[in-house]
C-alpha cells in the first residue's frame, strides 16, 4: 500500500534535527542538513527530501564521517576558493563559503568554489539558487559512486553525477535545472523499489549486463546515463571537473573508499558562479530581456521550464501548510528516533 501521511510544515525541521542529533550530528551540521532537507521536501523533491535522513543516519553508522568537524575555508587572492570539509557532510562547508564565493564572483566576474573531503547526499539546486538569489548565474556538479555504465559499456564507471544550473530573473523565480546524468537518480530507483514499482525501460542493466526494469536488479547491476553517449560525455566531464580538477576523488575512487559499507559517497564538489554585471557590462537589462524572450517563447508553446513543478509544489505546500511523504518512510524515520 503506497499510502502517504501529512507532515505539517512546522514539524519538518524538528523531525530532521531530532533524527540527525540522535544519529550523532552536532548542532552546526544538523542545522545545515535540516535546512537542505526542509527546502527539498517543501518543493516535493521526494528522492532528496526527508528520505535522505535514512542515508544521513546510515552514513553515521558506517563510522567514518565526522559529525562535529568545522570546515575550513582557505584564504585565497585568486578567483578560486577551496573549503575543506575535513570528512564532514558537505552542507556546512558550502554554507560557510557561499558569502565569500559571492564576493569573489562580483570582484572577478567568474569564481569557483571547490569543496574537498566531504560526504555528499544532497540535491544541488538549493545551492545554485542561493547564488541566483544574489543576482549571479551558477552551476554545481558532484560525482558519486561508480554505479553508472558509460554509453556502450556494461559495468559502472561513472557516478550519477548531477548537474545544476540557475539563472537569475528579475522579480521571478530563477530558471533552474538540476538532474542526475544517469537516466534515473539512484535515490529515485530506491523510491521505486520501496513503492514496489517497475522502472521504465532504458534506465539500468542487471549484474549480467542485460536490460532490467527491476529496481533491485538495477541497484545490483549498472545504471545507464541519460541520452546515450551525450549524457555519458557530460557525466565524464563532471567526473573531471568535480574530481581531478579540484584534487578530489572520482566516483570509482569514492566507491573503493566506501568499501561496500554504504552511506553517502565521499568526494568533492565544484560550484562555479558568473556575474552578469561583469560579463555584459552596462547591458545587463537588455540581455535579461533577451533571456526573458527565450523563456516566453518556450512557455508560450505549452512547454514547461524546469523547476516549474517545484515552484508549483512549493506554493501549494506553503498554502496548505503541510507536505506528504510515504507512510512507510514516516515509520522508518520514527524508528530512527
Ligand atoms: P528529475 O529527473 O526529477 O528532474 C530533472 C530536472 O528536469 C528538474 O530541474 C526538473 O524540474 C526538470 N524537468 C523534469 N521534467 C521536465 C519537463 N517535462 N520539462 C522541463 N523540465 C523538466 O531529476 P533527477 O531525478 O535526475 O535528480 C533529482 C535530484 O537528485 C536532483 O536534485 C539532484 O541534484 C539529486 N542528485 C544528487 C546526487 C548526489 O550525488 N548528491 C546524485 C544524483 C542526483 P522539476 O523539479 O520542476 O520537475
Ligand atoms: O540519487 O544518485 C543519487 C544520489 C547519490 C548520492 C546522493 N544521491
Amino acid at each position: 500500500m503506497n499510502t502517504s501521511v501529512k507532515i505539517n510544515l512546522n514539524e519538518i525541521k524538528p523531525l530532521c534535527t531530532s533524527v540527525l542529533r540522535k544519529a550523532g550530528y552536532g548542532d552546526a551540521h544538523a542545522d545545515a542538513i535540516t535546512k537542505m532537507l526542509y527546502t527539498c521536501q517543501l518543493d516535493d523533491c521526494q528522492s532528496h527530501g526527508l528520505f535522505r535522513l535514512l542515508m544521513c543516519s546510515q552514513t553515521m553508522q558506517v563510522g567514518k564521517i565526522d559529525g562535529q568537524v568545522i570546515p575550513s575555508l582557505k584564504e585565497s587572492d585568486t578567483a578560486i576558493l577551496h573549503t575543506d570539509a575535513h570528512g564532514g557532510m558537505s552542507l556546512l562547508a558550502v554554507d560557510n563559503a557561499i558569502p565569500e564565493l559571492i564576493e569573489k564572483t562580483r570582484k572577478y566576474g567568474i569564481a569557483a568554489l571547490a569543496i574537498n573531503n566531504c560526504y555528499h547526499f544532497s540535491a544541488l539546486w538549493p545551492e545554485v539558487e542561493r547564488l541566483s538569489a544574489a543576482g549571479l548565474a551558477a552551476m554545481a556538479m558532484v560525482p558519486s559512486h561508480s554505479w553508472v555504465a558509460p554509453a556502450g559499456g556494461t559495468r559502472g564507471s561513472l557516478g550519477t553525477n548531477p548537474l545544476a544550473f540557475s539563472w537569475p530573473r528579475k522579480g521571478k523565480d530563477p530558471f533552474t535545472f538540476d538532474f542526475a546524468t544517469s537516466g534515473f537518480a539512484r535515490g529515485e530507483i530506491e523510491l521505486y523499489k520501496r513503492a514496489g514499482k517497475r522502472l521504465p525501460e532504458g534506465v539500468a542493466l542487471d549484474k549480467d549486463g542485460r536490460p532490467t526494469t527491476d529496481p533491485q536488479a538495477a541497484l545490483d547491476g549498472a545504471m545507464l546515463t541519460f541520452g546515450g553517449h551525450k549524457g555519458s560525455a557530460l557525466s565524464i566531464m563532471i567526473e573531471l571537473l568535480a574530481g581531478p580538477l579540484i584534487d578530489d576523488m572520482t566516483s570509482l575512487e569514492s566507491m573503493e573508499f566506501a568499501a561496500s559499507k554504504g552511506g553517502a559517497p565521499y568526494h568533492g564538489e565544484i560550484i562555479i558562479a558568473f556575474d552578469p554585471n561583469l560579463f555584459s557590462p552596462g547591458r545587463v537589462a537588455e540581455n535579461d530581456a533577451r533571456a526573458e524572450r527565450l523563456f516566453a517563447d518556450i512557455v508560450d508553446q505549452g512547454a514547461r521550464l524546469p523547476s516549474q513543478r517545484r515552484y508549483a509544489a512549493r506554493a501549494r505546500n506553503l498554502a496548505r501548510g503541510y507536505v506528504e511523504i510515504p507512510q512507510q518512510l514516516h515509520q522508518d524515520l520514527l524508528v530512527l528516533l
